[in-house]
């Protein structure tokens, strides 16, 4: 057991921020941080949690400029995550939480690299969704490295699904599906699809050639999400959040 993983998992259980390991001189690489990440997922599950699927980080040039970071980060998504449509957010379990809309796609078939391509990824797909990811760096102010993040399985906290299921062929174009994200009814921001390195489908085919150079696989009934579509919005006590994409309906969210 590493003392990176007992400082994250404790900073998650008591709601406190800490410097991120590359700026207290305990810095490692991103092989490392995906190891470290392993034995995080490895001790929630031994504690009862489950795997429910995988989100990629860092995915939009919005993310990625907000966050300093050039290249996606992988995560795992956990069963604790789960929020109900209209359940709202446990800001007491929280730290500094920031909700990121996302297009999530439900896996209907193992998808195992190398070669996969965006098309493979749609055949596999039983359907895509709308969802708001909440994240809550355990990082004092969101600072960290690629690594740091990573470690950290990549800020995630909470996240809830639309509940309007399509299949991506029987929509015109991902990469044109647009999202407005609102709150209070004020427009936040806007994107469409084609944020997610072009085309989300293609950012998991990257995902599942990625896992296959490790000897994994994308596995048939996970959830991915595919990553923000936007900068990450700080979630604000008593603010009503929605996010409504063309095609999938819309996620509203409060706070509790
Ligand atoms: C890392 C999490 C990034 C996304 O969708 O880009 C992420 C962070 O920004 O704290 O989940
Ligand atoms: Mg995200």
């Amino acid at each position: 057991m590493s003392q990176v993983v007992d400082e994250l998992l404790a900073a998650e259980a008591n709601r406190t921020e800490m410097t991120c390991f590359s700026a207290r001189d305990m810095g490692f690489d991103l092989e490392q941080a995906y190891a470290y990440q392993r034995e995080l997922i490895d001790r929630k599950v031994a504690a009862g949690d489950s795997v429910v699927g995988a989100k990629l980080g860092l995915t939009s040039k919005a993310k990625q400029a907000q966050m300093n970071v050039n290249e996606p980060g992988y995560g795992v998504l956990m069963a604790s995550g789960w929020l109900a449509p209209e359940e709202p957010v446990p800001f007491d379990q929280l730290i500094h939480p920031r909700i990121e809309p996302e297009i999530v796609f439900h896996i209907a078939d193992d998808i195992e690299g190398p070669g996969i391509t965006g098309a493979d990824v749609l055949d596999a797909t039983a359907g895509i969704t709308c969802g708001i990811e909440v994240i809550d760096s355990r990082y004092a102010a969101f600072k960290f490295t690629l690594p740091d993040v990573v470690a950290d399985n990549t800020s995630a906290a909470r996240y809830v699904f639309g509940t309007q299921m399509v299949h991506p062929r029987d929509i015109p174009s991902i990469p044109h599906l647009g999202m407005v994200l609102e709150a209070d009814g004020d427009i936040v921001t806007t994107a469409a699809g084609a944020a997610i390195l072009g085309s989300p489908a293609d950012a998991i085919a990257g995902y599942a050639n990625w896992l296959g150079r490790r000897g994994e696989r994308i596995e048939a009934g996970w959830v991915i999400m595919s990553g923000g579509l936007t900068e990450a919005v700080p979630l604000a006590v008593g603010k009503l959040i929605t996010a409504t994409f063309a095609y999938l309906g819309a996620i509203n969210l409060r706070t509790a």
